[in-house]
């Protein structure tokens, strides 16, 4: 059980921007763009690694969800960075799966944020 699970659960608040039946999204509490979103199956999965075929629907709604979101919230045509952490390498701080939807601003790169780079 995460954070994230709370906040499904509503047992502690999140700024919800979106939700479906299998799918969350929610402001990130340290925002590293103008918009910093993250986009979550409701399905707790702790890594990308733990994505199995069972899962590949789900994962498809997450992108599904993420289109809408960034058409609801205006950054569609402009664009956007997608990124999803995997373990301690890949910055993963909360162990369930979740799409970072990154805009408002070009993005730049390479795609390290701040905190990455003091990693
Ligand atoms: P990652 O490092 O990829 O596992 O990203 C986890 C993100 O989750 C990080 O950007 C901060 C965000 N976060 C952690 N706890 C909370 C919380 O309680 N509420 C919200 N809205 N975001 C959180």
């Amino acid at each position: 059980m995460t954070i994230f699970s709370k906040i499904i659960a509503r047992e502690i608040p999140a700024d919800i921007v979106y939700e479906d039946d299998h799918v969350l999204a929610f402001r990130d509490i340290n925002p590293q763009a103008p918009l910093h979103l993250l986009i979550i199956p409701k399905q707790e999965i702790p890594t990308i690694n733990d994505i199995e075929e069972q899962h590949e629907v789900l994962i498809g709604k997450l992108f599904t969800a993420a289109a809408r979101i960034a058409k609801a919230e205006g950054i569609a045509e402009d664009g956007y960075r997608v990124v999803m952490n995997c373990n301690q390498h890949g910055g993963q701080t909360v162990y369930h799966v979740h799409l970072h939807m990154l805009g408002g601003k070009p993005m730049g790169w390479p795609p390290y944020t701040e905190h990455m780079k003091q990693g």
